[in-house]
């Protein structure tokens, strides 16, 4: 049997004109060593939202990364098909190409299936959001950090005052972060993320941060990121 051109197979929700309606392509640019691409893929497999992952390691996935996001940074995620003004129907961009962001709009679509998988990323805790700009500010120098030293640039001046601010940021989260506890906050969530990320890349010394040490601990035994660990 051949196959019709443009065939699409049929989908539960038919569309204005009664035709079927393909549920959107979700493409989820990135890699399995990021860790803002890792929050992304453990909350989508959360939410229960299927996402076609585009690996930008690869020349098709860097070239593709290049037309739709100019920043260049992962993750970003797309979605398809457009409507008419290049928006989705609920006026949201097509293109969204920050973790939080993508979080945010994850939780605005989907807080139901995050809430019974047992996050609560709610847009008004503050005190979360604040320890999230503090974990992420520490990821960025150490993520900066990497690539200029893989880079051969002497560790001095800017690229060793990273090293200091991700070391007296880690020890601020030390005295600061809450214990691991569910549900997992944004802030737990990027706090995983961040200290499995910085201990792959040997980018700090975790055992001089007992708390932290002790999160991380609780943190993979909750089996929360369990298969999405940076690799
Ligand atoms: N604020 C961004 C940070 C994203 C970010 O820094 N991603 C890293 C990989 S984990 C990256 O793409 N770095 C490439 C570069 O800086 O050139 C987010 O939350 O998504």
């Amino acid at each position: 049997m051949g196959t019709i051109e443009g065939f699409q197979p049929s989908f539960e929700k038919d569309g204005p004109a009664g035709g079927a309606v393909a549920p959107p392509v979700v493409k989820l640019y990135g890699t399995t060593t990021s860790p803002y691409t890792r929050k992304i893929r453990l909350l989508t497999r959360a939410a229960g939202l299927p996402v076609t992952m585009v690996d930008t390691r690869t020349a098709e996935g860097a070239d593709a990364l290049a037309h739709i996001a100019p920043l260049g940074k992962v993750p970003v995620i797309e979605m398809g098909p457009p409507g008419p003004a290049g928006a989705l129907d609920d006026g949201a961009p097509r293109v969204l190409a920050d973790s939080g962001l993508i979080a945010a709009w994850l939780w605005a679509r989907h807080a139901p299936a995050l809430r019974a998988a047992g996050f609560e990323l709610s847009p008004d805790d503050w005190s979360g959001r604040a320890l999230t700009v503090a974990v992420e500010g520490a990821l960025d120098a150490a993520i900066n950090r990497f690539y200029l030293l893989r880079d051969k640039l002497p560790d001095q001046g800017y690229v060793s005052r990273q090293a200091d601010r991700v070391a007296t940021t880690l020890a601020w989260l030390d005295a600061h972060m809450p214990a691991f506890a569910r549900p997992l906050s944004g802030a737990t969530l990027s706090l995983g993320c961040a200290l499995d990320w910085i201990v792959f890349r040997g980018m700090a010394d975790l055992p001089r941060f007992g708390r932290l040490v002790a999160f991380r601990e609780a943190w993979t035994a909750s089996g929360v990121g369990v298969g999405t660990e940076p690799g």
